[in-house]
């Protein structure tokens, strides 16, 4: 146990003019990082002006850098801490996701103008800030990439029964709250009352242009979908069209990836598919089983299912051991993810199933009744609740901080749950399910309860595991994962209060820098305000009826891949040091200037250079129906990262070489693979049913957009996808295409 008495974090007992000093560079910074979000200064004209390296550093100048050596001290300085106005923690109640409303006709009536299977381009006139102040341009109506290439895969096969209409929008005060539970499930929000937009009743609400949440509101966002029942999602944008209008950080252009949607790649969220203010981009997500087209394609297993309106079941194509639950939906706008997703663009997404149901008491041999509700025939929240995880900071004025200096990664100093710092929530003498989302930018979090009680882990990523397993700890949560738990409240005596506990301490954005016990965490010993007690619980109540609730034994086995022959190994190191071999003029690459160093991230593709990401770069395409073995590497011992493979679902093999070093919280399908410090993961996934280009980064979004990323395509030789593709410029008047700007030689 390390207990610095000074470091990243100033506190409190701080030097006033320490914490002075600290608030100075980052008012400095910050007039930086606002001229570089408003596209003022590029990468290339700081480091020109000396203010950042060509590695990507912050240069080291006093008054601007919070880690030079200054007259007060050795050790780095941090930022000054977030104002918290008096607030004490477990004051505020943590309010439940905001449920978006089901449009049940989207194609005749429900969404205006009527979804279609290529992009719509009907022309609007564009805002003049959008296009340097010109004025008679035209640009279309829908930013989707137009004509065939880009068409909704299969579309009149899965037309959409469902729609979803959003806005990425300023801060708004929400009069439309709707749970989907009573309030006594809501620790007693009236969701009547009109809900400003604040990180707790006592801070100062947040000025429009602090915060871009999905319609503007909190608490955060909840799309439930159930397979067999294809969904349309509206996605306006509704952000500033003046790109100098977002209070310091944030893009006003946005693209919204289903994290990991098994959908074609037109409605992934594809990081140069991005979209522009007053447009809007219809993603379909016809929500199949993975091996819809190959797999039980008579849809005879009821196992393979989606939960019907009275408690049956529609059974669905598909191979059901891929039944995939808890899912989340972000930004993926190039090189500017970390800050749209952490102003607001994340909410999340339950997927229900025969397997998954969302009711507790539907006993048909098929339904694992894990803890939720039995009002309704799927999609109960009572006993079912989202949590998002994540550390904000602020300046100080008490408006939304962000600091795109730290390359490392950023990292917040007021931990909230649901968007709400250090809140309670009420709950009965019983079991519950918590969908926990790591939404952080940089930092990971591992939790226990502060009385050593066992939590049972059910999920990893969207994938129920094989098997629950039972722990007091939670490994280290990276970026973007998503671990559901049981907790067996039932242990309680009514007035009871239990916490979740924090344990990982961060000192940077690089990686985990301690993981304390949970005494010591409650003991004060680290100087990381996120570390110790961050979400009480209080036992209010018993439960009206018996809680009918199971933990089964056995959740979803994984499907058996041992007779599909691995087609293509492939390996990928994430590291340091990239350079970037493309022209600065390459509207698709990453790049501070011509011929340039840029950096500091980067991935090798097999034995090939490290090269900062371009999206107009193919790096790998894997052959339609195919399975593969990728080996991701992580290139140096300093940092962790969390890489994310869209679009399959893979199974680790092995860690560091090894499958006897795969945890059995592990041992399930997975899309973000935390690679450790040092460390290996070597992973198996198959390329079926959709084509299209898709992505793999890592997900400490900090290193995402500064360029830890890399494009793949799946391949069938030529048709029907065209081999390779071509890569989407996008413009407020319109997306052109362009050839690919390299391939990578051990690409096809
Ligand atoms: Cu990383």
């Amino acid at each position: 146990m390390i207990h610095r008495d000074d470091g990243f974090f100033l506190n409190a007992n701080s030097s006033r003019a320490r914490i002075k000093e600290a608030e100075n560079a980052r008012k400095n910074r910050a007039e930086i990082v606002k001229a570089h979000s408003q596209g003022k200064v590029s990468r290339r004209d700081l480091i020109k002006m000396g203010l950042i390296t060509t590695g990507g550093l912050l240069a080291p100048i006093h008054g601007l850098n919070p880690f030079v050596r200054s007259a007060y001290g050795e050790v780095p300085t941090g930022t000054a801490p977030s104002p918290l106005f008096g607030v004490q923690p477990f004051s505020a109640p943590m309010p439940r996701f905001d449920v978006a409303p089901r449009i049940e006709n989207p194609l005749t009536g429900g969404l205006t103008p009527v979804p279609q299977a290529q992009s719509n381009q009907t022309q609007q006139p564009l805002d003049p800030a959008l296009v340097g102040g010109q004025t008679g341009l035209t640009g279309p109506i829908e930013g989707r990439p137009p004509g065939p290439i880009w068409a909704h895969q299969r579309f009149s096969q899965f037309l959409p029964q469902v729609g979803y209409e959003t806005s990425q929008a300023q801060a708004t005060t929400n009069h439309t709250y709707n749970p989907q539970v009573a309030s006594q499930f809501n620790s007693g929000i009236d969701p009547t009352q009109p809900i400003p937009l604040k990180f707790h009743p006592g801070f100062p609400t947040q000025a429009p242009n602090s915060v871009w949440t999905f319609n503007g509101t909190i608490p955060p966002y909840l799309v439930q979908g159930r397979y067999g029942e294809p969904i349309l999602l509206r996605h306006h944008n509704r952000l500033p069209a003046d790109v100098t209008q977002n209070n310091g950080f944030g893009r006003h252009t946005i693209s919204t990836h289903e994290h990991n949607g098994h959908h074609g790649a037109e409605n992934d969220g594809f990081t140069g598919a991005f979209f522009f203010p007053n447009q809007f981009y219809d993603y379909h997500w016809p929500i199949v089983l993975a091996g819809h087209f190959s797999v039980n394609t008579d849809a005879t297993d009821p196992r393979a299912g989606s939960p019907d309106d009275s408690g049956g079941i529609n059974k669905v194509p598909g191979d059901w051991h891929e039944t995939m639950s808890t899912h989340w939906f972000h930004d993926h706008m190039f090189t500017f993810t970390s800050q749209n997703v952490y102003k607001g663009n994340a909410a999340m997404f339950n997927i229900y199933s025969a397997l998954d149901r969302g009711n507790e008491a539907i006993n048909d041999g098929v339904n694992l009744q894990l803890p939720s509700g039995t009002a309704k025939s799927f999609g109960n929240l009572e006993y079912d609740v989202n949590l998002m995880f994540n550390e904000k900071a602020f300046d100080a004025e008490g408006q939304l901080f962000m600091d795109i200096f730290q390359f490392d990664g950023f990292i917040g100093d007021v931990m909230c749950v649901n968007l709400t710092y250090r809140p309670f929530f009420e709950v009965e003498r019983r079991k519950y399910r918590f969908r926990i989302l790591n939404a952080s930018v940089s930092r990971f979090f591992k939790y226990g309860l502060s009385d050593g009680s066992p939590m049972i882990q059910i999920a990893n990523d969207g994938n129920l595991l094989p098997s629950p397993v039972v722990q007091t700890v939670s490994d280290e949560q990276g970026i973007a994962e998503r671990y559901d738990w049981v907790i067996d409240f039932s242990r309680y005596n009514i007035g009871d209060k239990v916490w979740m506990v924090n344990v990982c301490e961060h000192q940077d954005g690089k990686k985990p820098a301690n993981d304390l016990s949970v005494a010591d965490a409650l003991a004060g010993k680290s100087n990381d305000p996120c570390v110790g007690k961050f979400l009480e619980f209080r036992i209010v109540r018993n439960p009206a009826t018996p809680d009918v609730s199971k933990v089964p034994s056995v959740l979803i086995p994984n499907p058996d891949l041992s007779s599909i022959p691995v087609a293509r190994e492939r390996t990928f190191t994430f590291g340091s040091g990239a350079s970037q071999p493309l022209s600065a003029d390459d509207p698709a690459a990453f790049t501070t200037g011509a011929g340039g160093q840029t950096g500091p991230w980067g991935v090798r593709t097999d034995n090939g250079p490290m090269l900062n990401a371009s999206f107009g770069r193919v790096s790998a395409a894997p052959s339609f129906g195919t399975r593969e073995v990728w080996t991701l590497q992580n290139g140096g011992g300093g940092w962790d990262h969390p890489i994310h493979i869209h679009f399959e679902e893979g199974q680790i093999l092995a860690r560091n070489g090894s499958a006897s070093n795969v945890p059995a919280w592990e041992k399930g399908r997975k899309d973000v693979y935390r690679l450790r410090p040092g460390g290996s993961v070597t992973l198996t996934m198959q390329f079926r049913d959709w084509g299209g280009m898709f992505m793999e980064h890592c997900h400490n979004t900090v290193h995402e957009d500064n360029a830890m990323l890399v494009r793949w395509e799946i391949d069938n030789g030529g048709t029907p996808f065209l081999r390779p593709l071509p890569t989407p410029i996008a413009t407020p008047q319109g997306v052109t295409f362009v050839a690919p700007d390299d391939i990578a030689p051990t690409a096809f």
